[in-house]
């Protein structure tokens, strides 16, 4: 009996405590959370790849506040700011739900989510030109046609709308960015584009190959290059995020270079070409670093120098369509993101070409890329 009534005892005693702190919360008087702004948009749109940024300004905050964004049954963020990067063009309902043990507030939103395809997609018309409308950016690596022919601003002006001049790339790391007049289709099973160069069987100077589509439809090119994987992409010598620098010798002199594996070397100049093999025109006067992807093609110096075509997906090398087309077909299918991952591109708008490997070819100079044009192979058929 003693035992019982005690526990009873504390019983009690509990249910007081209980109720004095309840008290206490009705002292403080409750303010419900409110929105800052009464209205907002409803509406949203984004485009795929964008990030969804929302910001919540709530007044009478308290600190045992819950946040949660929802869409359907998937909770997207429980932070009171929401940055979300959609995985799909689509439209969705969007909840906001800010909640306390007293109070809640909400808001929902309808989002749509837009494909870049959908909205800036250029398709070709009886308009168009299958090749060249614009040179964007000239950026050679030193080489024995750099400032002089086949290697100055000018000469890579004449690529647009020809495939009868020749610029010259320089050595490894060298590139020229250009552009065309609509959205030249990734065709389903099929090859895209055709790059000219002036390679022979023997002399293959392979050139690296990277694309974009203009995802924001702004006419430049600042939206995502994806390269275009070959088949010495897979190859254990290949250095992929490789950086070399090269710097200006300030005369006709060998040009030094320092990679990003610490290894050194020089562009030798020779004297059929006496200028400076430094780019004189571009902004980094200096020295200049480039980085991309190194190949090894198999180069055999017995005699006269000989450099074999690496099998497929490069330019100016002289692989199996090269006899045929007077140039290299590329397949925008192979386009690959920096982790190396194939992604799905319907077309581009802007090809970038650098030189792909780094050889000193002996009395041929540097191993450089040549281009003499581009062409949308779906108009040439
Ligand atoms: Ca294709
Ligand atoms: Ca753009
Ligand atoms: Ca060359
Ligand atoms: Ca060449």
């Amino acid at each position: 009996m003693q035992h019982k009534n005690t526990i009873k005892l504390l019983f009690l005693a509990g249910i007081t405590m209980l109720l004095a702190s309840c008290a206490n919360d009705d002292d403080t008087a409750f303010t419900p959370m409110e929105f800052t702004t009464p209205t907002y948009e409803t509406n949203l749109e984004l485009l795929l790849g964008d990030t969804l940024k929302l910001n919540q300004e709530i007044l009478n905050l308290p600190e045992n506040v819950q946040f949660k964004w929802t869409t359907e049954d998937t909770v997207l963020s429980i932070l009171q700011n929401l940055e979300y990067i959609p995985k799909q063009a689509k439209t969705f309902a969007l909840t906001f739900k800010a909640t306390t043990n007293l109070d809640s507030i909400s808001r929902t939103y309808q989002v749509k989510v837009n494909d870049p395809y959908d909205v800036y997609y250029r398709p070709k018309s009886s308009e168009s030109s299958s090749l060249i409308s614009q040179v964007l950016a000239y950026n050679p690596a030193p080489g024995q046609f750099i400032n002089s022919s086949f290697g100055t601003p000018e000469d890579a002006q004449k690529l647009v709308g020809s495939t009868t001049n020749t610029i010259s790339l320089g050595a490894w790391g060298g590139s020229i960015l250009v552009g065309f007049d609509h959205t030249i289709e990734n065709v389903a099973d099929a090859k895209d584009f055709l790059v000219y160069g002036n390679a022979f069987n023997g002399l293959s100077e392979p050139g690296i190959v990277q694309v974009s589509f203009d995802t924001n439809g702004n006419g430049l090119a600042d939206d995502t290059f994806y390269e275009l994987r070959g088949s010495a992409h897979a190859d254990a010598a290949t250095l992929t995020n490789y950086t070399t620098t090269y710097t200006n010798p300030g005369m006709h002199a060998d040009v030094p270079w320092l990679d990003s594996l610490n290894t050194a070397g020089s562009v030798v100049v020779n004297s059929y070409h006496p200028q400076n093999f430094y780019p004189l025109f571009i902004t980094e006067l200096e020295e200049v670093s480039y980085t991309g992807t190194r190949v090894f093609p198999v180069v055999s110096n017995s005699g006269f120098t000989n450099i074999a075509a690496l099998e497929w997906g490069y330019v100016d090398n002289y692989d199996a369509d090269y006899a045929t087309y007077k140039g290299n077909l590329l397949d925008i299918d192979q386009a690959i993101d920096a982790d190396g991952n194939s992604v799905n591109l319907r077309g581009i708008d802007f090809i970038r070409i650098y030189t792909g490997a780094q050889v000193n070819a002996g009395a041929l100079g540097e191993l450089s890329t040549e281009i003499r044009g581009i062409a949308d192979f779906s108009m040439l058929e």
